[in-house]
């Protein structure tokens, strides 16, 4: 299985983690979304990374619907099957990456709009929700099992994603989910080494 992927995207990692702990190996295609390349868009028309092209051509986006399939290739060890602790599960992953994805509408704003067009109370609206989830964050992690699962994955790559483009997010706001990180990344050097990277 090919995966495209590119270092810093933290839903790329998370592919990269789940994939790690499911013991599945995949080819890396470092691909640059700005580009819109044919393969990109071929694999998935959202021209959106990660997108997973299958052994046999077929194609799967986005990254929780990859990481649910690789999770039932190999037997789900990494998605609990009993609905409660499914859905506990799911839960946090929607949190972590819901609020990358509103920080990282903020960030587009100033990377791909010019500067007299930035609409402050627009990335206002993303930000408050992002520090909402993040609130959120901190209780959940209290609550996570002691043993590596997708909602692990999900919150350790979102949080190291906002500490390479916002330290100051997790450090300044968010001292105990720095501080959970930093533990979480020490007991999994093996997932540490796939977090996202500028
Ligand atoms: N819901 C998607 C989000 C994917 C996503 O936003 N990926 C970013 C990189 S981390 C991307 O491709 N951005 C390029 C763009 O929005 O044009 C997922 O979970 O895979």
């Amino acid at each position: 299985m090919r995966l495209l992927y590119s270092k810093p995207s933290p839903y790329s990692s998370k592919v990269r983690m789940a994939a790690h702990l499911c013991d599945l190996k995949l080819d890396l295609v470092s691909t640059n979304t700005a580009d819109e390349g044919a393969e990109l868009t071929r694999t998935n028309p959202i021209g959106k990374i990660p997108a997973l092209i299958l052994d046999d051509g077929s194609t799967l986006y986005d990254s929780r619907v990859i990481c649910d399939y690789l999770d039932r290739l190999a037997g789900n060890p990494i998605i609990p099957q009993a609905p409660d602790a499914w859905a506990a599960t799911k839960r946090v992953e929607a949190l972590a990456d819901g609020m990358t994805e509103a920080a990282m509408a903020a960030l587009y704003e100033k990377r791909y709009r010019p500067e007299p067009m930035w609409y402050e109370p627009w990335m206002d609206k993303q930000w408050r929700r992002a520090h909402r989830a993040l609130d959120a964050l901190e209780q959940e992690v209290a609550a996570l099992p002691e043993a590596p699962n997708l909602a692990h994955l999900a919150v350790s790559c979102d949080l190291a994603w906002v500490q390479l483009r916002f330290p100051e997010e997790l450090d300044g706001r968010h001292p105990a989910l720095a501080a959970w990180l930093e533990r979480f990344f020490d007991r999994h050097p093996d997932l540490a080494a796939l977090k996202p990277q500028a």
